[in-house]
């Protein structure tokens, strides 16, 4: 039986990494809203990690070159300017099932990303965390650059024999370089588990204010209403002590069943810009969509504007994925000329980007109604719109 030779295979498999990461992405001409732009390929994938992550690249060591540690998918990443670049903190999962961070980086951020040469090290607390994943990355006005991201354990509440019951937390650490981090204490709420937690990058009434998604169980939100705010005194023990739900779940909606902020809010010259998830229940399993959310300035708790329905739902290849009919956006960029780049991911499997601008979005938020609440209303706004469009042939 013929066995391939080592080199020539790693030869190929160079050569294929190679023009995996160089690869040009361009605009999917074939979808439009007139809103945003989705690209013909996704950012990153599992096949973008670096070959030395994956393989025993010495052919004595390994002489069929086969890989070793397996990489599942890139996902859910943080997103953030580094000087020229930028950088996403992306939840990479091995074969193994457990996630880590890794940062990669590109010029334009709609292609050529490319991994540092080594996976984030997050430091653990004295509770070593089973699983880490979903790091939002805030620039604070306090000078640090802090990751908040999901600390999960397994529930020590679970009864013999249950392997699945997880207790989920916010884990925060900080850090100048994106290399060095410091890990600082879970934060600490009333809630029995916490997930999809954001800090706010200004201080509010001089405290530290955080986005949180109280939940009473590990998958369902239960009492938890939904995308809540409160403030912490220090955030090395960072403690709320009044989580108020700021953008609650609602029946029949996008986000009936649970929601959680997403990307670090933005700033605009008219409120703080949210790109949140939704989750509903359908025969099909969760469906999990991206929206929009407008908060005051001067108080980020305080919601101005509520577009109705979802920013951006799966569609072709983003339906399909580890988990499937899942986006999931933790990450978002402003250039200084204004375009807005939101980095998404696709069930659990692999980034993406859309762009726009923050003109377009500002737009969006404050001239699409809000969620109607029953069909007959939901008539009524489209009757309205066509209306107007005919009083516009009509003149
Ligand atoms: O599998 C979909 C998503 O599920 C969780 O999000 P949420 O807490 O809102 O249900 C997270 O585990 C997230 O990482 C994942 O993408």
């Amino acid at each position: 039986m013929h066995e391939p030779v080592p080199l020539a295979t790693l030869a190929r498999l160079k050569a294929e990494h190679e023009a995996l990461i160089t690869r040009p992405n361009r605009v999917d001409l074939a979808w439009t809203n007139g809103l945003l732009d989705r690209y013909e390929q996704p950012v990153l994938t599992a096949a973008h990690t670096p070959l030395a992550w994956r393989y025993d690249l010495n052919p004595k060591t390994n002489p069929f070159m086969m890989e070793q540690l397996g990489i599942n998918g890139v996902f859910n990443a943080g997103a953030m300017l580094w000087g020229d670049k930028i950088v996403l903190v992306c939840r990479v999962e091995g074969y193994d099932r457990k996630s880590f961070f890794a940062v990669a980086e590109s010029e334009t951020g709609i292609d050529g990303f490319k991994f540092w040469d080594r996976p984030l090290v997050m430091p653990e607390t004295d509770n070593p965390d089973i699983n880490v994943y979903d790091m939002r990355l805030t620039e604070h006005e306090d000078g640090w650059i802090y990751g908040v991201f999901c600390t999960e354990r397994k529930d020590p509440a679970a009864p013999p024999g249950d392997m699945s019951s997880a207790v989920a937390q916010a884990g925060i650490a900080r850090t100048h370089d994106l290399v060095a981090w410091e890990r600082l204490d879970d934060l600490i709420t009333a809630s029995p588990q916490q997930r999809n937690v954001v800090l706010h990058p200004e201080f509010v009434q001089g405290k530290y204010a955080f986005y949180t998604r109280p939940q009473d169980d590990f998958i369902q939100a239960g009492s938890g209403g939904g995308i809540a705010f409160g403030l912490a005194d220090d955030v090395a023990h960072a403690v709320i002590t009044s989580e108020i739900v700021i953008d609650p779940r609602g029946y029949h909606t996008i986000k009936e069943l649970k929601n959680g902020a997403g990307a670090t809010p933005i700033k605009t010259s008219e409120g703080w810009l949210h790109i949140a998830h939704g989750v509903r229940a359908c025969a099909a399993g969760l469906r999990y969509v991206l929206y929009a959310f407008l908060c005051d300035l001067q108080d980020p708790s305080k919601v101005t504007y509520r577009p109705g329905g979802y920013l951006m739902a799966p569609v072709g290849e983003e339906r399909v994925g580890d988990v499937s009919n899942v986006l999931f956006c933790n990450g978002a960029v402003v250039r200084d000329d204004g375009t807005l780049l939101i980095y998404y991911a696709s069930s659990d499997t692999r980034m993406h980007v859309a762009t726009t601008t923050l003109n377009k979005m500002l737009d969006y938020v404050k001239n699409t109604p809000p969620d109607a609440g029953r069909s007959a209303a939901s008539v009524e706004q489209r009757l309205s719109l066509i209306e107007h469009n005919e009083a516009l042939q009509q003149g």
